[in-house]
């Protein structure tokens, strides 16, 4: 029946079109370079230059101690000279787990001790120098403050750091090619007989004048070559494969380039640092300007980390008990360090009995507590999150992974989607002050600038917004917003995006 016969053609030839449409249509929305859905779709490229697995891993800490203790408590001063009497080292009731257990109490991850400063006195009982802890009264020289608050630090589940200053005002070989590998040595000391260490620092501090075995001479060195800074590290890395090296060229950590405890407002994990007058960096001489901002697309993962002490000095003195930072000034460092992708170095010295002071525990306390009350729920948890794109449409990847605690699932979008923005809907009416944005930075740091909307008397209204955002990236916003709906927009990054760990949150 040839009628039938051509409109049975007429349905298929409609049906191949139909379906020919539909794979069209598809192929648009699940873009090729993707794959396609349910766990087939590969992450997003790597962008720039990226972290380590010990730079990941230290990223996470946020925030931790520095212990100035040496002579200079008992001298009152900031730098010895190097000619001190070892018996002037004499804390009468030392106590690192009183001393350890207020810095947990700020929420501290680690500690770092100046086991030797500038004027040359080990605090551990060490084999390459008489000026030392073991050539003291003090527990009739069996003493060794290095050890007892590395173990300090581990009854009370923190981690141990070490600062070992290279200029050395006590040794009569410093400025000479056999003190390097006394240096050496220490650090090998160090490193080898208290257990893993988290981080090692490198002062760059070389003031020249100095006792230096009793010539009483100014020496200087060239930064850029005496301490053969290379093998020094090659070692570190042999003896603690997992601590991160701190200086001013890193390799792992950077200075910030300020001793007041904040990062710039804009702030790159990314960093190659600058020497003076064009010679090679190296700690002690660099441009330290540079190091506030870091650098959009250099070639190193090099992070900020911001030091600062609680008190003016570094080393306790009387005169200062007044001059303790309050919990507020801390908070505030907190939101420009942390808050801008940095780490923070919060130093806190201990006094003449070898304890923390009376003002410098309370400040900690208060401090952890306003830490631990403001972020211990996340106001934007059990959101309906709603994204522009997901990447291949992909679960691994979907938007509700934006409220996610671990940069292993994050969201992201396809190549090429570079400004999307999610919509969150919160289950009640939510008043914050507070908002914290993270990139999976395994993955590079991606995204330029973002800003963050809520919905107020029926519209959008831009109430914050930032550029740089790394591991972490808090606004801290002038007023309380009370909304149902949030909305993030990322304005500017080169490639698609890779974000978890949003937060709302109130100030407490
Ligand atoms: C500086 C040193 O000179 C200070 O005494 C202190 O140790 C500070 C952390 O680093 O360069």
């Amino acid at each position: 029946m040839p009628v039938q016969a051509e409109s049975g053609f007429g349905l298929t030839l409609i049906l191949f079109l139909a379906v020919i449409a539909i794979i069209i249509i598809c192929a648009a929305v699940v873009p090729a370079d993707t794959g396609g859905r349910n766990g087939q779709t590969h992450p997003p490229a790597p962008y720039g230059a990226l972290p380590s697995p010990r730079q990941l891993q230290h990223s996470r800490l946020e925030t931790y101690a520095f212990l100035h203790f040496s002579p200079n408590t008992f001298t009152d001063r900031e730098w010895g000279q190097g000619d001190e009497d070892p018996n002037v080292f004499a804390p009468d009731r030392f106590d690192a787990d009183q001393i350890v257990r207020a810095l947990k109490a700020a929420g501290m991850k680690g500690v770092i001790l100046t086991c030797k400063h500038h004027d040359g006195f080990c605090l551990w009982p060490t084999k390459t120098t008489d000026h030392s802890i073991a050539h003291s009264a003090w527990k009739g020289g069996h003493g060794d403050i290095v050890g007892e608050i590395a173990r300090a630090c581990r009854r009370h589940g923190l981690l141990f750091g070490v600062y070992l200053s290279p200029w050395d005002r006590n040794n009569a070989q410093y400025g000479r090619p056999e003190y390097v590998a006394i240096y050496r040595k220490q650090l090998q000391e160090l490193l080898t007989d208290y257990g893993p260490i988290f981080e090692v620092w490198h002062d760059g501090a070389n003031g020249g004048s100095g006792y230096y075995g009793g010539a009483r001479e100014s020496r200087t060195i060239d930064p850029t070559t005496y301490y053969g800074w290379p093998q020094t590290w090659e070692m570190v890395r042999k003896l603690q494969p997992d601590a991160c090296i701190f200086s001013d060229v890193g390799p792992d950590l950077r200075w910030v380039g300020n001793e007041d405890g904040h990062a710039g407002e804009t702030c790159w994990a990314t960093f190659d640092p600058v020497g003076r007058n064009g010679a090679a960096p190296a700690p002690g001489a660099t441009e330290s300007d540079y190091a506030l901002e870091g650098q959009r697309h250099a070639s190193r993962w090099l992070p900020a980390e911001c030091d600062v002490s609680i008190r003016p000095g570094w080393f306790w003195h009387e005169s200062e008990n007044a001059r303790v930072k309050s919990p507020e000034e801390l908070m505030d460092l907190y939101y420009r360090s942390v808050g801008r992708g940095a780490s923070l170095l919060l130093n806190v010295p201990p006094d003449r009995h070898g304890l923390l002071d009376a003002p410098d525990v309370a400040s900690l306390k208060a401090f952890g507590d306003i830490l631990r009350k403001t972020f211990a729920v996340n106001l934007a948890r059990g959101a309906k999150v709603t994204a522009s794109n997901v990447r291949g449409h992909d679960a691994r990847f979907r938007a509700e992974n934006l409220l996610s605690d671990s940069g292993d699932s994050y969201w992201a979008t396809d190549d090429g989607v570079t400004t999307p923005d999610v919509e969150l809907d919160l289950p009640v009416e939510t008043t914050f002050d507070v908002i914290r944005l993270r990139e999976a930075i395994a993955l590079g740091q991606r995204v330029d600038a973002f800003a963050v909307d809520a919905w107020l008397e029926g519209a959008w209204k831009a109430v914050g917004s930032a550029t740089s955002v790394g591991s972490c990236r808090l606004i801290h916003l002038d007023h309380p917003v009370t909304t149902r709906k949030v909305r993030l927009r990322i304005t500017r990054s080169p490639v698609c995006i890779a974000l978890y760990g949003f937060g709302l949150f109130r100030q407490f």
